[in-house]
């Protein structure tokens, strides 16, 4: 079968805190193949419709907020299984208790703030990923 793909975000605390590389050698080790990188500053239109699924929740707006607080690395990751592969490697979703060994985990920090601040965005299903790559490479074939 053709190998999955998966859209994966380094989200602005890790583009400030220099840990771009460190997330995409971690992905290349894995053997995942990098399709598509970018580097930009996402506008509210785009991380509304990225993050559909929470709209209403009370961490929306803080999440949206940080997004758009500074540039993001958005990539194309391709590779059997990755899309759960992805996720494994970044781990749970609160810094705090996500697994040593995992992105989240060994690099993500808990600032007490409105909203979780951990490092990385994988989508969660073929259809979220198919989704989310075609809001943030529209001219992806
Ligand atoms: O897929 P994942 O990123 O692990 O978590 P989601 O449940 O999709 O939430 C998206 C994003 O929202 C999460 O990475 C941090 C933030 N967030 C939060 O600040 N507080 C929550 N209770 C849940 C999620
Ligand atoms: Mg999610």
């Amino acid at each position: 079968s053709a190998p999955e793909r998966t859209l994966v975000l380094v989200k602005p605390d890790g583009v400030r805190r220099g840990l771009v590389g460190e997330v995409l050698r971690r992905v290349e080790a894995k053997g995942y193949v990098l399709v598509a990188l970018e580097m930009r500053t996402a506008d509210r239109d785009l991380l509304g419709a990225h993050y559909t699924e929470h709209a209403g929740k009370p961490f929306f707006e803080p999440l949206v907020d940080f997004m758009a607080s500074g540039p993001v690395v958005a990539a194309v990751v391709e590779g059997h299984r990755v899309i759960e592969g992805f996720r494994s490697l970044a781990g749970a979703t609160d810094p705090t208790t996500a697994a040593p060994g995992t992105l989240r985990g060994d690099l993500g920090r808990d600032w007490g703030e409105r909203v979780v601040q951990n490092l990385v965005h994988g989508s969660d299903s073929p259809e979220s990923a198919s989704r989310e790559i075609g809001l943030w490479f529209p001219g992806l074939s």
